[in-house]
């Protein structure tokens, strides 16, 4: 297969854009792409400051990458969440996100939860749940106060994510099957900071299918951390998103038009996924001073306490 532009030989072939194109050509396809859906959703400009919230893995590096390259003013942020199962995932992944750092001249902030909270996510949720389900509940919440935090204190203007189609697709199909309407009413690229105290939040890659954005850093020579989080093992989203890929291969472009028909319609049929719904007061939390519906404290410092009470009575009984 030859690629469109050049003739030279294809590197990769996008079937939902009837696409193939070389490395060079695909480079430079991938980042016109990024600047026009910055564009056409508004995201942020070249006077806003951006902070990239990077895991170590190929989507968050890459989208970082990009916008360098864009020449956005982007630092990352990298939370070191404490998961040593089976490898040290949260070690590599921090030192991949400080190779990129480093190797690009860019800033990185890093937290440290164990250092920050007394525990890490696994002690937090082995503590706090008994070890009875996976840490994904404690790392969500811990992640998203992270995030929050380390945005506004830093004076950014958004928060950007490396979120792909695959992945946008995946959480559409699992709030579809299961009606969660207050979950599809929220769920978009751009989160606008709708109340005091959240940063605006956005995904400049919920267009590209995962498979692009790993041939974008693969082409780039992005040293990224190849496996995946070990909890993310048996995942339901991982199980959408082969239900998914399974259909994409009799029907190319179904994964896109399956979202881009959602946004569409969210915008036309407002009803259908009212946004409108009285939100629920929020309040500052007593201890961190984040937006929460809880009456006193938040979830994140909740989830901590609780981990830093059960750490000390434990060290006390042993
Ligand atoms: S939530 Fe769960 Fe992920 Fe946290 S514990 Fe790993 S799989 S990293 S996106
Ligand atoms: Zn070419
Ligand atoms: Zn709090």
């Amino acid at each position: 297969m030859k690629c469109r532009q050049c003739s030279q030989k294809a590197v990769i072939n996008m079937r939902q854009h009837k696409l193939a194109l070389c490395s060079n050509h695909f480079i430079d396809w991938f980042t016109i792409q990024t600047q026009r859906t910055i564009h056409r959703y508004r995201m942020f400009n070249t006077d806003s400051r951006i902070l990239v919230a990077v895991s170590g893995g190929k989507d968050s590096l890459a989208v970082w990458d990009v916008l360098h390259q864009l020449g956005y003013q982007a630092d990352g942020l990298y939370i070191h969440l404490g998961i040593e199962k089976d490898f040290h995932y949260s070690q590599i992944s921090q030192q991949k996100s400080e190779d990129f750092a480093n190797k690009h001249g860019l800033y990185l902030h890093i937290e440290n939860v164990k250092k920050n909270e007394g525990a890490s996510i696994t002690e937090a949720t082995n503590l706090t749940l008994r070890g009875r389900n996976k840490p994904c509940s404690v790392c969500g919440l811990t992640k998203r106060h992270y995030m929050n935090r380390v945005g506004l204190q830093g004076g950014y203007d958004v928060l950007v994510t490396g979120h792909n189609l695959d992945d946008e697709a995946a959480v559409l199909f699992g709030n579809s099957l299961n009606w969660q309407v207050g979950y599809l009413a929220r769920q978009h690229p751009v989160l606008e900071a709708s109340s005091k105290g959240f940063i605006q939040r956005t995904k400049p890659f919920f267009r590209f299918y995962e498979r692009e954005t790993a041939a974008y850093a693969f082409l780039r020579g992005i040293d990224y951390v190849q496996e995946e989080c070990p909890y993310a093992i048996g995942a339901k989203s991982i199980y959408y998103k082969e239900v998914l890929n399974h259909m994409e291969l009799k029907r190319p472009g179904l994964k896109q038009s399956f979202f881009l028909a959602f946004l569409k319609a969210k915008q036309e049929e407002r009803l259908l996924f009212r946004d409108d719904v009285p939100k629920e007061e929020l309040k500052a939390c007593k201890k961190c001073g984040q937006p929460t519906s809880a009456p006193d404290l938040c979830a994140f410092c909740r989830t901590w306490e609780k981990t830093r009470d059960l750490r000390a009575k434990n060290l006390r009984d042993a």
